[in-house]
């Protein structure tokens, strides 16, 4: 690829899973080119150039051009992958073999499988599915907010989720969360309803390199 950056990152403009992998980039002053491949999310394939790269034809995936054109796929381990290797300094991290580190590693499978998969089925079945099952939307929504119950017990008694700094744990849950109480959930109000987890929401999305991203996102969807 010619960009001359050290990354490619395969993603989507309005879909989540892509941003909060160049969430942790930005946060470590690592170069990106973003690429958005034509995905049609009622198909059950994904278009040739990102399946060629990523066998579950979903973004994001990432290609490390200053390691050989490593490729990795799946947010998760994307993540994981970018500060074990990059953030050596652990500026939104912990040392690998801590016991903070599998910490760390229990928020990234928690956001993986806990958040994403829920949230995003509660996407489907308002935006995208023929039918509009009440039982199915209650039983998302629902889910939903025992995930953010999850978070507002461990975040009354502690400011961050492990290492007692904001961590790539923290940063993972942040694209999902906002998307989904600004623009899914009918009838929510976060700060009333989670009002810890609210407020360490807004915490992150405040930090300069988040904004930066998350501002280049709308500009990008402004666009069209
Ligand atoms: N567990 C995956 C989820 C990936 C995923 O579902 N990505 C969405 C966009 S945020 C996607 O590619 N959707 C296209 C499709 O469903 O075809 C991850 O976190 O990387």
């Amino acid at each position: 690829m010619s960009h001359g950056k050290q990354f490619t990152l395969f993603s989507l403009k309005p879909g989540p899973n892509g941003w909060h992998v160049a969430f942790i980039l930005e946060e470590l002053g690592l170069t990106y080119e973003n690429v958005f491949p034509n995905l049609d999310v009622t198909a059950h394939q994904g278009p040739e150039d990102l399946v060629k790269y990523n066998p579950n034809g979903r973004i994001p995936a990432l290609i490390d051009h200053g390691n050989n054109d490593f490729v990795i796929w799946e947010s998760g381990a994307i993540n994981q992958y970018i500060v074990d290797r990059y953030d050596k300094e652990r500026k939104i991290s912990l040392a690998p073999g801590t016991e903070e580190y599998y910490t760390q590693l229990q928020w990234l499978y928690f956001q993986a499988s806990g958040q994403g998969p829920y949230f995003g089925q509660l996407v489907w079945f308002a935006a995208y599915h023929p039918e509009k099952p009440q039982s199915v939307l209650d039983r998302y929504t629902n889910e939903i907010k025992r995930v953010f119950g999850v978070l507002e017990g461990v975040l009354s008694k502690q400011e961050w989720l492990v290492g007692n700094k904001p961590t790539v744990a923290d940063i993972s849950f942040c694209s999902w969360n906002e998307i989904i109480t600004t623009t899914v959930l009918q009838n929510f109000n976060f700060e009333k309803e989670f009002p810890v987890t609210a407020k360490w929401h807004k915490k992150i999305l405040a930090r300069p390199a988040i904004k930066k991203v998350w501002d280049e996102r709308a500009k990008l969807l402004a666009q069209g």
